[in-house]
């Protein structure tokens, strides 16, 4: 069974990838957005990161025909009331200028003591069924933004998060150690069992 990783964001499909490699699905054959001819870019519109992840789906499944997985991500900050959120990948008005956003981030927070700095990494993911049948999970990594960059795995705001339980951000872990402990690897593996359904339908 083909599956179709609908993102067109390349350091979030390599994460994606990696995650599900490492689970060793068997029976899914994946693809990304390369591999498929090109379809429009659907609004993220959502409230939620759940609503965007199913959405993105949808548009991905129907344009296809493909089971589609689809990733909404990004990181609410506590003392941001929970901003930029859904917000993330747009925060300083230019869609993925993940620098742009993040130094607005840590301007934003200039003033903010350290005990006032939690933050969260949230991300849903969706796997959608040409049939129509949608499954939707959450992953959270809680932890602080600091306020400097440090790092240079990863994307986005991973050079100013630093996870519970660490003193590295997570810009600083490998590739194994974000996957095994982070909001995407902790999503992508709750669905699994819908994946896993999948592949033996
Ligand atoms: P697609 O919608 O095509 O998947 P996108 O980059 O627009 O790509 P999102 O709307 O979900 O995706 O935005 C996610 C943003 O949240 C991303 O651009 C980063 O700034 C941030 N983000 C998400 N996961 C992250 C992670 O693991 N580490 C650091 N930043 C992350």
């Amino acid at each position: 069974t083909r599956v179709l990783l609908a993102t067109r964001n390349q350091k979030k499909l390599v994460e994606l990838r990696r995650i599900l490699a490492a689970e060793g699905v068997t029976g899914v054959e994946v693809v990304g957005l390369a591999d498929v001819p090109p379809f429009p870019e659907a609004p993220e519109t959502g409230a939620t990161f759940e609503e965007n992840a199913v959405a993105k789906a949808v548009d991905a499944a129907k344009a296809t025909g493909l089971p589609a997985v689809a990733d909404d991500s990004g990181i609410t900050v506590d003392a941001l009331n929970g901003m930029p959120g859904v917000l993330s990948a747009r925060w300083s008005g230019k869609h993925g200028d993940d620098q742009a956003n993040l130094d607005l981030v840590l301007g934003q927070l200039a003033d903010v003591p350290d005990e006032r700095r939690g933050a969260a990494f949230v991300s849903a993911s969706a796997l959608v069924l040409p049939s129509g049948k949608e499954t939707v999970v959450r992953g959270e990594w809680r932890g602080k933004v600091i306020r400097e960059e440090r790092g240079a795995n990863g994307f986005g705001y991973d050079p100013i998060f630093v996870p519970e339980g660490e003193t590295r951000t997570s810009a600083e872990l490998s590739p194994e150690e974000k996957d095994a402990a982070s909001h995407r690897g902790r999503a992508l593996r709750l669905l699994l069992p819908a994946l896993r359904e999948l592949a033996a339908s």
